[in-house]
């Protein structure tokens, strides 16, 4: 079972506290709770103290916070794209349709401190000028969607969500809305067509949700982690927010420890936390077993053998540099016990399971490298096979409409380059080729 771990952490020789989950025991998610914890002094100070939307995104572009839904594309920069003059309807959506597998970071914030992302939503629809937000979350999490209701009827209630915000001019109507448990919905466009009533399929981009969202309207949106960080930033400033982690990549970040370590669990350290201590707070790799691999950021990255993974610090630059991403920090753990095959079949099966059918590259391409790595997991696979799964995924990357497509192959490359041997292993009369001469 997980558990939001609100760890304080001791790293960079400075105390820091958890931003996102302090001090939450499961029971203390209520207003009166997250308000006895400073909660809504962030909106509070913009709105008596009078800060003005471009101060705020300034706040939030000198925090350094990057998007915690898997791309890291810089939060202020992407609130600085809303064309605030725009006359009609603009929209801001939180995407809490969690669905990538190893992530359940997202579910827990709304679980265990729901009020900071309504307040964080609150405070960027407020820098954004925008009146009207939904938050989309993932429709298998029944008792999550039904926990923010409530968050937001406490909050209309005590006025910090609704017309005259605080006694101010400022007005920002919230609501939920609920998905149907499909991954290709936590795609922003997929989202947006879903959100609209429509098949949650991705649109092409250009254009941005920025200019072209919900219903057409300009939109932004942003992961729930991300809404979560902002009333820190805005109550400590965004250069105390930089200096918790480090440069280029501001903050505590959320990591969804799994597989197989003794207490799985989600951890908040900060940015720049090495691996190696981010393993250890998960309890270490289980008893009797070493470190084989890891998938450092959710199914959709590369996976990397323990020798990398064990010199990296926890943070987008460190973890694209070993030839990973830091997506949306969702850590699996591979001990030696580890079948790399398996593994890669067990993906392979939900790319296959969740291509929306669009592109003929994702959806003839995800079954075949499905197919071909299940004959070799069952011992009928064919020595030409690598060299297939290689073409299969090469025809799949960069010619695709989202990023689903990537995620696909991507997995396949990287289990290839580094396991290679445990794939050659499985194929009757499997013969290696010679290496080329220089
Ligand atoms: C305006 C421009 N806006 C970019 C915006 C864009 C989006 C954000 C990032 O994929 C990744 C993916 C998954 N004008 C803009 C612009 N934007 N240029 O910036 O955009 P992009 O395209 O880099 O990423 P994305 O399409 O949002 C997200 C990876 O995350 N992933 C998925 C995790 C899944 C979850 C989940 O289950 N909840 O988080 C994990 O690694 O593969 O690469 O907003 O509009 N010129
Ligand atoms: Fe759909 Fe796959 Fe194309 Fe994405 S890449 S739009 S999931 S078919």
């Amino acid at each position: 079972q997980f558990q939001a771990t609100g760890v304080q952490t001791c790293f960079h020789d400075r105390h820091i506290e958890p931003q996102i989950y302090a001090g939450l025991d499961g029971t203390n998610w209520r207003l009166a709770d997250y308000e006895a914890r400073g909660g809504y002094q962030a909106l509070r100070k913009i709105l008596t103290e009078g800060l003005t939307p471009d101060q705020v995104i300034a706040e939030v572009k000198a925090s350094g916070l990057r998007g915690r839904g898997g791309a890291g594309f810089p939060t202020g920069l992407k609130w600085s794209f809303m064309p605030r003059q725009f006359p009609g309807q603009k929209y801001l959506v939180c995407n809490s349709d969690e669905g990538e597998p190893g992530t359940c970071k997202d579910r827990d914030i709304l679980q265990f401190n729901p009020h900071i992302v309504i307040e964080g939503m609150a405070i960027a629809a407020y820098a954004m000028g925008i009146s009207v937000g939904y938050n989309y979350i993932h429709g298998e999490i029944f008792q999550t969607y039904d926990r923010f209701e409530e968050a937001l009827e406490e909050a209309r209630a005590a006025g910090y969500l609704g017309d005259k915000i605080m006694g101010s001019t400022y007005n920002f109507q919230l609501h939920a809305a609920h998905g149907f448990g499909a991954y290709i919905c936590g795609e922003e466009t997929a989202l947006l067509e879903s959100l609209e009533g429509k098949k949650g399929q991705p649109r092409f981009k250009p254009p941005f949700p920025a200019s072209f969202g919900l219903y057409g309207k300009p939109t932004t949106i942003n992961n729930t982690e991300t809404f979560a960080a902002v009333p820190w930033i805005i109550r400590n400033g965004g250069q105390a927010y930089l200096e918790c982690g480090k440069p280029n990549n501001g903050g505590t970040k959320i990591y969804s420890v799994s597989g197989d370590v003794e207490l799985p669990g989600n951890y908040e350290v900060p940015m720049g936390t090495p691996f190696s201590k981010l393993l250890e707070l998960a309890g270490g790799v289980r008893k009797g077993r070493t470190l084989k691999a890891v998938i450092p950021g959710g199914s959709s990255a590369p996976v990397l053998p323990a020798s990398i993974m064990m010199d990296c610090t926890m943070d987008y630059d460190s973890i694209s540099k070993a030839g990973s991403m830091l997506g949306s920090g969702a850590v699996i753990v591979m001990d030696d016990s580890r079948s790399m095959v398996e593994s890669l079949r067990r993906l392979s099966y939900f790319y296959m399971h969740e291509s929306c059918g669009q592109c003929t590259p994702c959806r003839e391409g995800t079954g075949w490298l499905y197919r071909v790595v299940d004959r070799i997991h069952n011992g009928q696979g064919r020595a030409s096979d690598m060299d297939l799964l290689n073409s299969v995924a090469d025809n799949i990357q960069g010619r695709t409409i989202c990023a689903l497509g990537d995620a696909a192959a991507m997995p396949v490359r990287a289990m290839i380059k580094h396991f290679r041997h445990e794939f050659e292993a499985l194929i009757p009369g499997y013969v290696p080729k010679a290496p080329v001469k220089a």
